[in-house]
């Protein structure tokens, strides 16, 4: 075992449960598994790949909701304990930085962060092709969209909880405009949020091993711990009957993120249950969230499940960091050397 430690707040009320009595790996999941289902609200069909954070004396989410027309938008919910949610059935309603609406056709996979004062989200929007949407809000009401980052095919925006040497950070994943048979992580960072450069690639596809061959992509906003960023991340693997997506995870340099320290070898977990290898698609462990308490280490992971529900692992920061020790892939991480 080492002494990481989170850096960030106690939360003592988050959904916990401990490790099963001989479970074998790292993560666990939550035994009522999944947390929400399929016709979660009126016009909705599924929820899943989803993202949540404390608020208030609870929590809040932004969720990924496919209405019954087949398209998603992004709905609010609340919790008073992370697992029971009160989603509403109205989307979001965005509007640009001058007050106009401004609503995407499609909106999906949100990420939510807290950067000072303002809540960010960060999702997948349609700009003549998939690429990453941002957005803020102060208080869940009124919601601000504001320039998109980067130009399509992107995917998977993960924004930094603080900014680094007094810039900001965002994960993504340069895609295509249909299912992206491949697919890297890479850094960029901003002065403003609204320029976008030095890009990095930060981790590639592929490894000793074929579960995350096909693409990778970052999944929620990253932990800051005292040895460095923790990224959870999907890898998918390509089967005769379609992609599979399962959990990794990576350890990022704190000064230059675009350094992988640690790399998972092997998942830590792929579609087994029911509730993820049967659904709207099947074989989905899709990560999109955490909630973390600073001061037990413990770690909470959201995940999409077969694109239709959404449910709870587990992990302990110390347990995991010790185990991504011992079972990495060789990385040294692209650092400043990729451009
Ligand atoms: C990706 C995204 C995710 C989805 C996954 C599996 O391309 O669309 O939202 O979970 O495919 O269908």
């Amino acid at each position: 075992m080492t002494n990481v430690r989170i850096i960030g707040e106690p939360l003592p009320h988050m959904p916990w449960q401990e490790k099963p009595e001989g479970h074998e790996g790292v993560l666990w999941r939550h035994t009522e598994n999944p947390i929400i289902s399929w016709n979660p609200t009126k016009r909705t069909a599924r929820i899943f790949n989803s993202a949540v954070m404390p608020y208030e004396d609870g929590f809040i989410g932004v969720f990924r909701a496919d209405h019954k027309h087949g398209k998603p938008q992004i709905h609010v919910g609340r919790s008073k304990d992370g697992l029971r949610w009160d989603i509403e059935d109205q989307e979001v309603l965005w509007k640009d930085e001058q007050g106009r609406p401004y609503q995407p056709s499609y909106a999906y996979d949100p990420r939510l962060v807290k950067l000072e004062d303002t809540y960010y989200i960060i999702w997948c929007t349609e700009f003549g092709g998939a690429t990453i949407g941002l957005g803020m809000t102060k208080d869940f009401k009124e919601f601000v969209r504001l320039e998109n980052p980067f130009i399509p095919f992107n995917r998977n925006g993960a924004l930094f909880p603080r900014k680094i040497k007094d810039k900001y950070m965002m994960l993504s994943r340069p895609s295509d405009s249909g299912h992206t048979p491949f697919g890297d992580i890479f850094l960029s960072e901003s002065p403003d949020l609204v320029h976008w450069g030095k890009h990095r690639r930060v981790m590639s596809r592929g490894g000793n091993g074929w579960w995350q061959s096909v693409k990778i992509g970052g999944g929620p906003i990253p932990v800051e711990t005292s040895e460095g960023w923790l990224l959870f991340y999907h890898g998918v693997s390509g089967t005769c009957n379609g992609l599979v997506y399962s959990i990794g995870a990576a350890l990022l340099d704190l000064d230059n993120p675009s350094k992988v320290l640690y790399r998972s070898r092997d998942y830590l977990l792929t579609p087994e249950l029911p509730y993820e290898t049967v659904g709207f698609v099947p074989n989905v462990a899709f990560p999109c969230a955490t909630l973390h308490d600073a001061e037990t280490g413990r770690i909470a992971i959201y995940y999409g499940a077969a694109d239709t529900y959404v449910a709870v692992a587990y992990t302990q920061v110390d347990e995991l960091l010790a185990y991504l020790k011992e079972n990495s892939e060789l990385v040294g991480g692209d650092g400043e050397e990729y451009r």
